[in-house]
């Protein structure tokens, strides 16, 4: 079987082959398929974006796909920066940037706690068909300030409590075994080629 897995972030990209290391699939990426337009994420939770996605990469490639939505919740921020993850304070900006926004509007919100969670809606479509999906998560706290240089994105500023540390200070094979991508990924493992 060929799966193309549907993401344009190198980062993803490097967490989501360890977790799918020794299926018997071909694992296809978009430089695989050239061409294929974005989607647009338009929806308003990780839901309908990872579907929208998933569907969209299927019909244009004509291959399974797997596509997912995730981000960074915030339960003081009403979840923010949430399905808004990769476009909080506009696209273009820098992680830091983000990071003292996020610290800011905390501090400015009176009696609020810093319990967060990074969230993944993974979606498999065959063509307009969703064929799996699941929900997965990883729960923890802001950090009180940045640390640690692994990882990609808020991973400096998720601590993860159980391990005592940022994931932006884990190992990769740290992160594997508890993240809201890994999660959804060994999901996908077990569903689709009922593989441990
Ligand atoms: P694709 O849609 O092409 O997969 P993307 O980077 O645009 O790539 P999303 O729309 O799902 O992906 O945005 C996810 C954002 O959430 C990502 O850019 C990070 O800012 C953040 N994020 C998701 N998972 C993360 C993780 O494990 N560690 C740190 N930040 C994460």
């Amino acid at each position: 079987m060929r799966l193309l897995v549907a993401t344009t972030s190198a980062d993803k990209l490097r967490e989501i082959r360890l977790v799918l290391e020794g299926l018997d699939v071909a694992i296809v990426t978009l430089a695989d398929v050239p061409g294929i337009p974005e989607p647009e994420e338009t929806g308003a939770t990780f839901w309908e974006n990872a579907r929208q996605k998933a569907i969209a990469y299927s019909q244009a490639s004509g291959l399974v796909a797997v596509a997912e939505d995730s981000g960074l919740a915030v339960d003081a921020l009403g979840g923010e920066p949430g399905v808004r993850s990769a476009r909080f304070l506009g696209t273009q900006a820098g992680y830091s940037a983000r990071f003292e926004e996020i610290f800011r509007r905390l501090s400015g919100t009176p009696g609020a706690t810093r319990e967060a969670r990074f969230v993944t809606a993974l979606a498999v479509a065959d063509g307009s068909t969703i064929v799996f999906e699941t929900e997965t998560r990883i729960e923890g706290t802001l950090a009180p300030a940045p640390a640690g240089t692994h990882g990609f994105g808020y991973d400096p500023i998720f601590f993860y409590p159980p391990l005592g540390k940022t994931t932006g200070e884990m190992t990769r094979e740290e992160k594997t075994a508890v993240s809201h991508r890994a999660r959804a990924f060994r999901d996908l493992r077990r569903a689709l080629f009922t593989a441990p």
